[in-house]
């Protein structure tokens, strides 16, 4: 498994929190918000990247810094 943390853009509440670690699950990953640090810590096997997480983030409407 490969962890990492993301900065992310424009995270402000319990919906922002459901939409990222609903389409992180939906990819494969889990993903865990930190509404306070702005961040998104990432769990994920070699079958998806660090490409394929971003992307499925910034389809939710935010940026991934
Ligand atoms: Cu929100």
């Amino acid at each position: 498994m490969n962890n990492t943390t993301l900065q992310v853009k424009g995270m402000s509440c319990q919906h922002c929190v459901n939409s990222i670690e609903g389409a992180l699950k939906e990819i494969g990953a889990s993903g865990k918000v930190d509404l306070k640090n702005n961040t998104v810590d990432v769990t994920y096997d070699n079958q998806l990247t660090i490409e394929r997480i971003k992307e499925a983030i910034e389809e939710q409407g935010y940026d991934v810094l």
